[in-house]
């Protein structure tokens, strides 16, 4: 996907809930300082700030697809590390079942907030196994770059298996939990928005099909519609996670 398009056509709601709103409003929001408080059922809590964070482990550019429950998707190269490079340093307790990520909400930064459009803050969450799945990127950049605001900088989740909103934007908070975590979009609306929202071409959203997808920049005359794989076509590394479980229940 071309850098313009990757930054120019976004979902982040606290700018806004058109695709062109976070590219003209992300302008306030201040990516720095930040710190990211890790807490909850893990041995070792500790208030990272962004200096250190990016230091935790070596860079690397990792090129996914991210395919949205709206039925578009991208891929772009993405640069972070996986979040399980972090997980391992706080040491998680044996009652860590789920992991919480809670993003800014600011509203002297982040216009969308006036809007109840949702429940402030925008949190997400994954089983343990999953957050700790290599494939899970903790991504501070895209395309050699620092993370454009519209795109959640400084930090963000890209969980490439999953419907795009699991990949939370400009996280500030990390918590191991018990229980699974009541995420915004499930706070939302249940009916559509399930927690584990694995990109499942055979699960139909309730008002649209998930069958295809429309690459972005491929829009033109004639439309190209692809096949939507399951598990976004990752389902070789991850399709064990879910071993035994009916993903048309827990979808
Ligand atoms: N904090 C926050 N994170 C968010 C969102 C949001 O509204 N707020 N939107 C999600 C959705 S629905 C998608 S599809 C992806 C889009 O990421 P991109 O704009 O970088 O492509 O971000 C996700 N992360
Ligand atoms: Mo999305």
């Amino acid at each position: 996907t071309a850098y313009a398009d990757a930054t120019s056509y976004n979902n982040f709601y606290e700018f806004g809930t058109s695709k062109s709103d976070p590219a003209g409003a992300a302008g306030s929001l201040k990516p720095r300082p930040w710190t990211v408080a890790v807490e909850g059922e893990v041995k070792k809590p500790k208030v990272f700030d962004l200096d250190e964070l990016l230091g935790i482990a070596p860079m690397e550019e990792r090129s996914y697809r991210l395919r949205c429950v709206e039925g578009w998707s991208m891929v772009i190269p993405w640069v972070g590390w996986s979040l399980a490079e972090l997980i391992r340093r706080v040491e998680p307790t044996g009652n860590a079942k789920y992991v919480e990520f809670v993003t800014l909400a600011d509203r002297a930064q982040m216009p969308g907030l006036r809007s109840g459009v949702l429940d402030w803050p925008y949190v997400e969450g994954l089983r343990l196994d999953e957050a700790m799945h290599p494939l899970t990127l903790l991504a501070f950049g895209l395309y050699g770059e620092v993370l454009p605001n519209q795109n959640g900088a400084p930090l963000r989740l890209v969980v490439p298996w999953k419907y795009g909103f699991k990949s939370a934007k400009s996280i500030v908070k990390i918590r191991f939990v018990e229980r699974e975590p009541r995420t915004a979009w499930v706070k939302a609306a249940s009916q559509e928005y399930g927690f584990y929202s694995n990109v499942n071409p055979n699960v139909d959203h309730p008002r649209w099909s998930q069958a295809t997808e429309r690459r972005i920049g491929e829009d033109g005359l004639f439309q190209k519609k692809r096949p939507t794989l399951m598990f976004n076509g990752y389902g070789p590394q991850v399709g064990q996670l879910y071993a035994g479980m009916d993903l048309k229940k827990y979808f």
